[in-house]
């Protein structure tokens, strides 16, 4: 369980703001007359706290109210320049930001969650008493942003007025992190006391990049109070560890559904993204992905690519599943983009139009940001985010693995500004679940039921990527969501089972999982590389289309159904121009019956660690492996999708 407003707000116990009247002193000593206009518009007095709060507590030499006007949006990035947070491009409109090279993806040992006294946490997050992290803010953040502009942003995490939208505030000193905010959020300064008194909460971010030098990095933290809904951040800048209404919302938004509107509600990391089947229909399509799997390359194989991160989730009065991405920009890792695979991305990247931060590339002697996989000849040298780069220094990438590109997604040729505008979201027919799994789960299948499709979320498995520092091996990754549930995991299991099954969703999705990483080696081929490539997602998302309205027919397995040959080679042929052998799709869809079992006994045996996790989960697992040892009895260990 998870308590609401309890413990001490450390937020206003640092800064030491109570009233309504201190905190109008305070703004009357701290901010220009302009800027005390631009805030009397907010009227919502905790808000107003929160603020005052920030400010006492980081004294910074001014304060900025950002209206997300143009004038405002420009001033940020003018001073981001002169401040040398980013620097210019040959491009218009595009800049590069480093990061220090200790801060190159979330900081997971730094992350921590403030708990009060036998408050439990998720079994895969740190957490700290709440004293510790009170001792910490009162000595790391008092002052922190002396000689600095604190700027201060109002945000909707949600087209305004959607259901399952979020006011957040976001506080920070860099004007890195609050370009960027401008480029992934939507400013609602005008409807932010609207939508506080709708929603009836908002979240508040506070951060400082502080001296912003290697040697400090230890004290760097990104702490998340989920009793009083507040972040702090410090002694940081990539966004994924400073941009807290990103991830450090998502996981309040997490603890939303999990312990205010559970059964009714659910904050995914999934990207959102329509199809066009026959006849022009349209067919929503969310889904989750651990960092670096795949979730942004996949939602933009979408006619209709409204996002590519996370989703904010409810059930609507009709019976439907509704979905709204509570951005309106990509903070898309690079590496690997290219012409072929991701042509609308590569047009914003390579040419003028978009607005863009690139982060943590090689920069070439023309000014020209450079990425692993980019597809073009590698440079002589350039610059990168350890300094001076040349191709002969062999342990040095030309650009980090989780370097990104950050733009507003409207610049993406098939983004639908309108689906990603319209507050009564969009009806999800399809959920798709996948990882990083080498020899296991064939490209694509459907679940049989509600249950089966949750116990598919259950079951993601990822190898570790550059987006967590320090992360190695194959690891359990529940829903690809697990960095950013804070609650008992099995309290987020009971979520999604509560979710999906609940009756009010009368027109439930299909449930389904996908994985592009298997190997030849893992089938019986030569060698290491993977058995399709990426543009082969046009066909895996084409065939759910198709099977969602009752258009291809499957076929049935343990694990649940799986598409027919015929039907995917026509698709190939159709979508991709490609010829799809008989011999490949044996490949991708034997049922290695081994393999499976042993991916269900490693599922099972570490749920059961989870005190209070579901049975329905375990009653999946149990029908899926004594259909798995009967089929193996019949037919061998592995077998061929021709011989169901
Ligand atoms: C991810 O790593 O999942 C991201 C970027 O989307 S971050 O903001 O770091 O979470
Ligand atoms: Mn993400």
């Amino acid at each position: 369980m998870l308590e609401f407003k309890k413990g001490v707000d450390i937020l206003s116990a640092v800064g030491g703001i109570t009233t309504i009247s201190e905190a109008k002193k305070l703004f009357e000593q701290q901010l220009d007359q302009d800027h005390l206009n631009r805030l009397a518009k907010i009227t919502n007095e905790e808000a107003l706290l929160k603020v005052a709060n920030a400010i006492a507590m980081c004294e910074p030499k001014a304060v900025y109210i950002h209206t997300g006007s143009e004038e405002d949006r420009a001033f940020v990035r003018r001073l981001s320049l002169e401040k040398k947070e980013e620097k210019t491009l040959a491009i218009e409109g595009h800049t590069v930001h480093f990061d220090l090279p200790e801060d190159q993806g979330r900081m997971v040992n730094q992350t921590l969650y403030i708990a009060n006294e036998g408050e439990q946490v998720s079994s895969l997050a740190k957490k700290e008493l709440r004293d510790e992290s009170h001792a910490y803010m009162k000595e790391h953040m008092r002052g922190i942003m002396q000689g600095m502009t604190m700027f201060v942003g109002f945000y909707s995490r949600g087209p305004v007025g959607a259901k399952a939208a979020i006011p957040a505030i976001e506080i920070s000193s860099s004007t890195y992190v609050m370009h960027s905010a401008e480029l992934l959020y939507r400013n609602c300064f005008a409807d932010f006391d609207a939508e506080v008194a709708r929603r009836g909460e908002f979240f508040t971010n506070v951060h400082s990049e502080g001296t912003n030098r290697s040697e400090d990095i230890p004290k760097a933290r990104i702490y998340m109070d989920r009793s009083w809904q507040t972040t702090f951040s410090t002694f940081c800048t990539y966004a994924g560890n400073t941009l807290l209404m990103k991830k450090g919302n998502h996981r309040f938004a997490s603890d939303c559904a999990m312990y205010k509107y559970n059964g009714t509600e659910l904050s995914e990391h999934m990207f959102i993204t329509g199809m066009t089947g026959p006849d022009g229909r349209k067919t929503f399509f969310a889904g989750a992905a651990p960092s670096g799997c795949g979730k942004t390359t996949t939602a933009m194989v979408g006619s209709d690519f409204v996002g590519d991160d996370l989703a904010q989730m409810w059930i609507e009065e009709d019976g439907t599943l509704r979905a709204v991405n509570p951005e309106i920009g990509i903070f898309g890792i690079i590496e690997d983009v290219n012409q072929e695979g991701d042509p609308h991305l590569m047009k914003c990247l390579r040419q003028q139009g978009a607005e863009v931060i690139f982060s943590n590339v090689l920069i070439d002697e023309q000014d020209k940001p450079r990425w692993v996989g980019d597809g073009e000849p590698v440079p002589e040298k350039g610059v990168n985010f350890q300094g001076e780069w040349t191709p002969s220094m062999e342990k040095v990438p030309m650009s980090h693995p989780n370097s990104r590109c950050t733009l507003r997604a409207d610049n993406i040729a098939n983004h639908s500004k309108d689906a990603n505008a319209d507050p009564a979201g969009l009806v999800v027919e399809v959920v798709t679940y996948s990882g990083r799994d080498s020899n296991t789960m064939p490209p694509i299948w459907v679940a049989k039921n509600m249950d089966a499709g949750v116990a598919i979320g259950a079951s993601i498995v990822s190898k570790a990527t550059a987006a967590e520092i320090g992360a190695t091996g194959v690891n359990r990754q529940p829903w690809a969501n697990t960095p950013f549930v804070a609650g008992n995991l099995a309290d987020y299991l009971d979520a999604q089972f509560n979710f999906y099954g609940n009756p009010k969703m009368s027109r439930k999705p299909i449930m389904s999982g996908l994985n592009y990483f298997l190997t030849n080696e893992a089938r019986g081929g030569e060698g290491s590389g993977l058995l399709g490539e990426k543009r082969d997602v046009h066909v895996w998302l084409g065939w759910l289309e198709l099977y969602t309205h009752g258009d291809v027919e499957a076929i049935e397995t343990p694990i649940g159904m799986i598409p027919k040959y015929e039907d995917l080679k026509k698709l190939f042929s159709e979508k991709i121009n490609k010829e799809y052998p008989e011999s490949l799709y044996t490949m991708q869809f034997s049922l290695y019956v081994d393999n499976v079992i042993a991916r269900i006994d490693l599922q099972e045996e570490a749920w059961r660690k989870e005190e209070g996790a579901s049975e329905r989960l375990f009653a999946v697992y149990t029908e899926q492996k004594a259909a798995l040892l009967k089929l193996k009895a019949e037919k061998g260990e592995i077998v061929k999708p021709q011989d169901l």
